[in-house]
């Protein structure tokens, strides 16, 4: 960014700047799925703020729910927002993403910045970083405090300098904070309270459902990330390599808009794709038949997860084909019980269901035994060792799940979501079956009660696939579900993209490498 000299006259001390770098304008148009709805939702982001206000008094609510004798006229809460890190023995910093918690309480993207809310008077202040003059000639001209309180959904708009008076104002209160991480004034963090579970828990159960701002933006980072899987699946001339992959998704996400992903893209193939989170992305797919990809781009800081699985040839083998459509049938029995009052856990154990009864069909699992004797013996494990799906929304794998990593159960150990769904979650359908000789060993063959159900001769025939997983997100709503995700997961439409790039050949497309 370069800084002009009359950009330069403007500095006063009261005319302050924090960068602006980090601020995502929206100046992306689609070409691919533009519809009216479409210019609707970008619309309504960009004349509404995020609502920051609205979030803060979720969580009071849910902290006087938890404590109820909280003396709510001298409770506040403060929170220290993420800062620019530096690499170790380098002039070079790392990427910067905002503590979520934070951007959940002021949609604010500044690093250093800092908010605080009183519980008594509901009055939102944000705190700039002081401003680091030096910085402009490197920065450029950041946003001014009054943009600031223009811009976002706060009271009032101060500077760090004045972040010790404003706490000690508060000095016979009770502010909570998530940790004191930031805080290098010893006296500062002797006012507040950090870690306290209950603050935790009513900040988690805040994040839990989405308001219909944050569900714009959730819908935002599927529609990009439709087009970056679509884009994956339609450019199979320059794709030769797993990392080939993995630049075609990133290419489009940025062309969009989007700079991050919500986490590390995982683009495999052939047997890769029986490694969960894969993410070498380095290996060449020529002999190979089956891809698998697993990215999704962020919006505003709200993330997409998103697994789409094709065949390179254009044309499905038989057992790909098969295992395909076993896991489609897993996802699509599932996705029609979706719905408000629904236990996740059941929704899981169903889908396990759903895989045994395919391997009887598939000769797999021996017909001797029924359903339920290998769902007792818990064989599936083996196949679809991870959970039905998650939370989805700021992070990943979003708060408010409480897994039970120790459960002593291995069928539900890893399942990132352990209660009935409510209105406005959003989450992941995304079950897989994996044919991973480590999971092979130690999930099945140590079990002989598991290992006697399995046609070792028919199961040998799928190993080649490697995985597949299907991933949707899905918003639920008042008597079921949204699904988000709008890129195809049908075998045969799936068959005709992948056929169509191929026919196209290498010339078609922009690759200069
Ligand atoms: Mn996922």
């Amino acid at each position: 960014m370069i800084l002009s000299i009359i950009s330069l006259a403007l500095v006063s001390s009261t005319f302050t700047f924090i960068s602006a770098t980090y601020y995502t304008k929206r100046k992306f148009k689609a070409n691919s799925t533009s519809t009216t709805s479409l210019e609707k939702t970008m619309k309504e982001l960009e004349s509404n703020k995020y609502p920051a206000k609205a979030h803060n008094l979720k969580v009071k609510r849910n902290l006087l729910g938890k404590k109820e004798k909280l003396d709510v006229a001298h409770t506040a809460l403060f929170i220290s927002g993420g800062q620019v890190e530096s690499i170790k023995y380098c002039d070079q910093t790392k990427p910067f993403r905002q503590n979520r918690y934070f951007f959940y309480l002021s949609g604010v993207n500044v690093p250093g910045a800092s908010i605080l809310f009183n519980f008594n008077t509901e009055k939102l202040t944000l705190f700039l970083p002081d401003i680091d003059y030096d910085d402009v000639m490197w920065s450029g001209m950041p946003l001014s405090a009054q943009d600031a309180l223009e811009k976002f959904d706060v009271d009032e708009v101060l500077y760090a300098e004045r972040i010790n008076s404003s706490l000690n104002d508060l000095s016979h209160y009770t502010i909570y904070t998530t940790d004191v991480d930031n805080i290098n004034d010893p006296h500062l963090s002797e006012l507040l309270k950090p870690s306290d579970p209950n603050f935790f828990y009513a900040l988690d159960e805040a994040r839990l459902t989405k308001d219909w701002y944050e569900i714009e933006l959730l819908r935002e980072a599927a529609r990009i990330t439709d087009n970056c899987h679509l884009s994956v699946m339609s450019a199979l001339p320059i794709e030769k390599n797993e990392g080939h992959m993995h630049a075609e998704f990133t290419y489009h996400a940025i062309r969009q808009g989007s700079k991050f992903q919500g986490y590390d893209p995982i683009c495999c193939s052939g047997t890769n794709c029986g490694t969960l989170h894969y993410v070498k992305n380095d290996e060449p797919m020529d002999k190979r038949q089956s891809v698998l990809i697993d990215a999704g781009a962020e919006w505003e800081n709200y993330t997409a997860d998103v697994t789409r699985c094709f065949p390179l040839s254009g044309k499905f083998t038989k057992e790909h084909r098969e295992i395909y459509e076993a896991v489609l049938d897993m996802q699509s029995v599932v996705m029609e019980k979706i719905a408000p009052g629904v236990h996740w856990d059941e929704l899981h154990l169903l889908a396990h269901r759903v895989l045994i009864r395919q391997f009887l069909k598939l000769g797999i699992f021996k017909e001797e035994y029924s359903e339920n004797e290998i769902f007792e013996r818990k064989a599936s494990l083996c196949f679809f060792p991870h959970g039905l799906g998650h939370l989805l929304g700021l992070d990943t794998h979003d708060v408010g799940g409480y897994p039970n990593y120790n459960d002593p159960d291995p069928l539900l150990k890893f399942l990132r979501l352990r209660r009935p769904l409510e209105k406005n979650m959003v989450v992941t359908n995304e079950p897989g079956i994996y044919f991973n000789p480590f999971l092979i060993k130690e999930y099945l063959e140590k079990h002989p009660e598991r290992t006697e159900v399995v046609d070792r001769e028919v199961m040998k025939k799928y190993l080649y696939v490697g995985g597949v997983r299907i991933e949707d997100d899905i918003l639920v709503t008042d008597d079921g579900y949204e699904n988000l995700t709008k890129i195809t997961s049908d075998p045969d439409e799936i068959e005709r993209i992948v056929s169509a790039s191929l026919s196209k050949g290498r010339s078609h497309f922009h690759a200069i490498v």
